[in-house]
């Protein structure tokens, strides 16, 4: 197949809100610096319901959604060396090319290397896609497009895993978790003994619940407005579970009180403006920092009183937890591997990937975490 269009199933989002329909798509050779996948295991994550409901500004249709993936290298492009046919990889929305201004900085882990075209859902040498249904362009999406049998990725978007891992559990490596305990451990960097606020216990929640455990927290209050996520919850290290639909005071304050005036650190797991500023008012004067880590609408605003930020709290954001992709993937895998961080737990449901419409309705199912997608 190398240097061949290959011609394979794909879920294809060709209007917002409309299913998915499975097509025969082909898929173009990997060009230069770029590497075509055959992807094994997808699981959906929030933001792919997100940018299919039409309110992502860079969402482009039609496209091919999912970046939540593993797989093996089925052929590269010219003047690809880290990684070979056979490798088994974990796609990586978040670059890390090593060179540019940003992965040189020493101070993010954003890429500024192929973002330019991953947000247009193009490829960066030629600004076109690699996908097409019928002679018609289909729009790559986040760099992964995971939602395929196989897919082209930029080579810095590429992360060489251990083969022996199990792909159908690692493909949560590619976002949701690493998201969570990365938002603790980079990004907040608590400390033990410190009280933590999680706002929405979803995989992102939960894995934040996780790394606050790790990292020594005393207090890890869980808030989420279904009450079913407590018993699951507890499993990942929530102390506390706070339903703001039980309370007649705003939960800020039910929170403030809680705690001796407020918590240490604070996370926003939803994407909901609203409670990303009660997150941020929950935290202790002088000191408490507000992760924001849910990503919200287009056109949505944050706001606070800038006195709330006079008095010390620190409201800061986290991509892909702070983790720099194709230098740390690996490193999460193998944690994985020494059973020193959970993905298993998080998965709660397995479909194929005919079964993609069930697995988006899913989502809004508090039942559901991950749901992973048997390509
Ligand atoms: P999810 O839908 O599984 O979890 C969201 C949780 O929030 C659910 O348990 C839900 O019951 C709860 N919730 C909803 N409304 C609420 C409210 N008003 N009050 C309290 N709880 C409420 O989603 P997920 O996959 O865990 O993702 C969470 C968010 O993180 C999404 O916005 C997603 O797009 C974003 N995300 C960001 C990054 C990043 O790099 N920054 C990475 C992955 C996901
Ligand atoms: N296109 C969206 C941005 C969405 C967003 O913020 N994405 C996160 C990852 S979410 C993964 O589930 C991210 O990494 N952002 C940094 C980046 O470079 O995109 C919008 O709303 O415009
Ligand atoms: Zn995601």
């Amino acid at each position: 197949t190398q240097g061949q269009v290959i011609t394979c199933k794909a879920a294809v989002a060709w209007e917002p809100k409309k299913p998915l329909v499975i097509e025969d798509v082909q898929v173009a050779p990997p060009q230069a610096g770029e590497v075509r996948i055959k992807i094994l295991y997808s699981a959906l994550c929030h933001t792919d319901g997100y940018t299919w409901s039409g309110k992502d500004p860079e969402g482009l249709f039609p496209c091919i959604l999912g970046h939540e993936a593993a797989g093996i290298v089925e052929s590269v492009g010219e003047g690809v060396t880290e990684v070979q046919p056979g490798d088994h990889v974990i796609p990586c929305y978040q670059a890390e090319c090593r060179e540019c201004k940003f992965c040189k900085s020493g101070k993010t882990n954003l890429c500024g290397k192929v973002r330019i075209a991953t947000g247009v859902g193009v490829m960066i040498n030629d600004r076109k896609s690699r996908f097409s249904v019928n002679g018609k362009p289909i729009y790559h999406f986040m760099g992964t497009s995971t939602f395929s049998q196989y897919t082209v990725v930029h080579d810095v978007s590429v992360a060489k895993i251990d083969p022996v891992a199990p792909l159908e559990k690692v493909c949560l490596l590619g976002c949701g978790v690493p998201t969570g305990l990365g938002a603790v451990w980079n990004t907040a960097k608590v400390e033990p003994g410190s009280t933590v606020a999680i706002f929405g216990l979803g995989t992102v929640g939960l894995a934040v619940a996780e790394g606050a455990k790790t990292a020594g927290a005393s207090r890890i209050i869980g808030i989420d407005i279904n009450s079913k996520k407590y018993d699951v919850a507890k499993n990942f290290g929530v102390t506390e579970f706070v339903n703001p639909k039980e309370h007649e005071k705003p939960i800020q304050e039910v929170i403030v009180d809680l705690t001796d005036g407020g918590v240490d650190y604070s996370f926003e797991c939803i994407g909901n403006v609203h409670l990303m500023r009660d997150a941020l008012e929950c935290c202790h004067k002088g000191w408490g920092t507000s992760v924001i880590v849910g990503v919200a609408a287009s056109g949505e605003e944050i706001s606070t009183r800038p006195f709330q930020l006079v008095t010390g709290r620190v409201w800061k954001g986290t991509a892909f937890g702070g983790f720099k992709s194709r230098t740390q993937v690996p490193w999460l895998v193998q944690k994985y591997m020494h059973k020193e961080i959970k993905v298993d737990e998080y998965i709660t449901h397995k479909l194929t990937l005919s079964e993609i419409n069930k697995a988006f309705d899913l989502m809004h199912d508090g039942g559901c975490l991950r749901c992973v997608l048997d390509m």
